[in-house]
């Protein structure tokens, strides 16, 4: 049983919410044995090197259900998320887009970042990850976020990959849910020991322009995805 309102209070001071063992297991073997097989043993990085050297973020997306693959409508139609997502956001949300983001062994993570401009604090996107094994200290690729800073504005220049006060590394392990708030400053931190993916189920309150996402902020710079431009460099 969820207690939907505890945790909507919750996720309204932090800006996120860890939910353990919210997914089946078998459902999680089923989708990490798919996103292997897509990637295979050396996938290729798709960024460009301007953005791979400045953003230091290292991840190879798929986007599964543009291709059709079914297993991964599952989560998409759990009335269970669906409720969570419907309190979060309110009637008329909708669902962007399926993303699965690899990172290789040794590969850096993410930086510090804001999924989208909080300029404007009612325009922001819903991440709701979905991690299919556990991340450990000995994998590495931590997900890291500051309580409250979606209500903090800009994300502060500053290194891309130090220390924030206040961050809290979170330890996602098989079958958790992770709901994140797209202003929330969070970074992924480095790969050490394996490869480590998540799948992310993007969505978004009514009305949200669909390419939200497309420009993101970085505490160097914000970044346009669609034309692979740096739009800003925010100097440190
Ligand atoms: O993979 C994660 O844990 C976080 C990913 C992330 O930053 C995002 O999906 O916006
Ligand atoms: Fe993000």
């Amino acid at each position: 049983m969820i207690n939907t309102a505890e945790l909507l209070s919750n996720f309204e001071r932090d800006g996120y919410l860890v939910i353990e063992n919210f997914f089946d297991d078998k459902l999680m073997v089923t989708l990490d044995r798919l996103i292997l097989e897509h990637y295979g043993d050396e996938p290729e990085f798709l960024h460009n090197d301007e953005f791979l050297g400045k953003a230091q973020t290292d991840v190879i997306p798929w986007f599964p259900r543009n291709e059709g693959v079914a297993a991964f409508k599952t989560i998409e139609e759990d009335s269970r998320l669906d409720e969570l997502t419907s309190a979060i956001l309110g009637d008329g949300w909708a669902s962007q887009y399926c993303m699965v983001m690899f990172s290789k062994r040794g590969t850096t993570g993410q930086a510090w970042h804001q999924d989208c401009s909080p300029d404007r604090p009612d325009v922001f996107n819903l991440n709701r990850l979905v991690y299919t094994r556990d991340i450990t200290d000995e994998i590495g690729g931590q997900t890291v976020v500051v309580p409250g800073s979606y209500r903090e504005g800009l994300l502060p220049t500053g290194e891309p990959l130090g220390k924030l006060g206040n961050q809290v590394v979170l330890r996602p392990k098989k079958g958790t849910l992770i709901l994140l708030h797209g202003h929330t400053w969070h970074r992924v931190l480095p790969i050490t020991g394996a490869h480590r993916f998540s799948i992310n189920y993007r969505s978004a309150p009514s009305g949200t322009p669909h390419d939200v996402t497309d420009v993101c902020v970085y505490r160097n710079m914000r970044y346009r995805f669609s034309t692979s431009e740096v739009i800003e460099e925010r100097i440190i």
